[in-house]
C-alpha cells in the first residue's frame, strides 16, 4: 500500500489569533510552534489554507439587517444560490479574513517557507465555506477550492490536518477529505476551538466518518 501523506495547515490567520484578530480563538497563536514541528516533517505536500472573504461576504453580520446582524449570535438561513430546494442554517461572525487585509494574513511566526501550497477559500460572496474542499451544499455545490484536485494529482493517500478553528474549519476540513476518500487524522493538539465546549459533538462526528484524532508524536509520518 501506497503511504503519501499531506498536512494540511487550515487558516492560521491573523483574524483567528490575540491579540488582535477580529476572530480570534482563545489561545490561537499557541500552536504555532507545533505546527512548525509538524511543517519540519518531510510531508511530500505541505498546504495551508486560507479564509478569503470579499467585503461583502454573507457570513459577516454587519452585512445583514438587524436582528440577523449580531456576530457570533444570529444564524441566518443562507439558500443554494444553484438550487432554491437546498438551504443551509449558518452562523455569523465579525467580519474577519476580508482579502488583502492584515487580518487575512498567515500569521509571520508559521514556517510558510516550508508550505508547497496555498489554499484559498470562502470568495464566493453567496456561500459560506468552512471545509477548504468546497461549501456545504450538495445539489450542486457553488464553490470549490481545487484542494482535491491537488492532492489526488500528488497521489496523496493520508491527510493530517491541524489549524484554526477545530469547531469549524479544521473540522469540516477533515470531514470532507475523510469524504474525498483520503485516511483522514486531526492532530488535536494543534488545533484551538472557537467554543471548546463543542468538542464532544466534533469528537463524535470524527468517529463516525472515520477520522482519527491523533496526538502530536502520531503526526511524525517516518516509517
Ligand atoms: C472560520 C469562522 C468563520 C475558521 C472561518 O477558519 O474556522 N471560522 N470563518
Ligand atoms: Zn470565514
Amino acid at each position: 500500500m501506497p503511504f503519501v501523506p499531506a498536512l494540511v495547515i487550515v487558516d492560521v490567520q491573523e483574524d483567528f489569533c490575540p491579540p488582535n484578530g477580529s476572530l480570534a480563538v482563545t489561545d490561537g497563536r499557541s500552536i504555532v510552534p507545533l505546527l512548525n514541528t509538524l511543517l519540519s516533517y518531510p510531508f511530500p505536500l505541505k498546504i495551508a489554507t486560507k479564509d478569503f472573504h470579499p467585503r461583502n461576504h454573507i457570513s459577516f453580520a454587519s452585512n445583514h439587517p438587524p436582528p440577523n446582524n449580531k456576530a457570533f449570535e444570529s444564524v441566518i438561513t443562507i439558500t443554494n444560490p444553484l438550487n432554491p430546494g437546498e438551504s443551509q442554517e449558518t452562523r455569523l461572525w465579525p467580519v474577519h479574513c476580508v482579502k488583502d487585509t492584515p487580518g487575512s494574513e498567515l500569521v509571520p511566526e508559521l514556517h510558510v517557507d516550508k508550505v508547497h501550497e496555498i489554499v484559498e477559500k470562502g470568495m464566493d460572496q453567496r456561500v459560506e465555506m468552512y471545509s477548504a474542499f468546497a461549501d456545504p451544499f450538495k445539489q450542486p455545490c457553488v464553490s470549490r477550492s481545487g484542494l482535491a484536485k491537488m492532492l489526488h494529482d500528488k497521489g496523496v493517500t493520508d491527510v493530517f490536518v491541524a489549524g484554526l478553528a477545530a469547531d469549524y474549519c479544521v473540522r469540516y476540513t477533515a470531514l470532507d477529505a475523510a469524504k474525498e476518500g483520503f485516511k483522514t487524522r486531526v492532530v488535536e493538539e494543534a488545533t484551538k476551538a472557537v467554543d471548546p465546549a463543542s468538542m464532544d459533538e466534533v469528537l463524535r462526528e470524527y468517529a463516525e466518518a472515520g477520522v482519527e484524532v491523533i496526538g502530536k508524536d502520531d503526526a511524525s509520518i517516518e516509517r
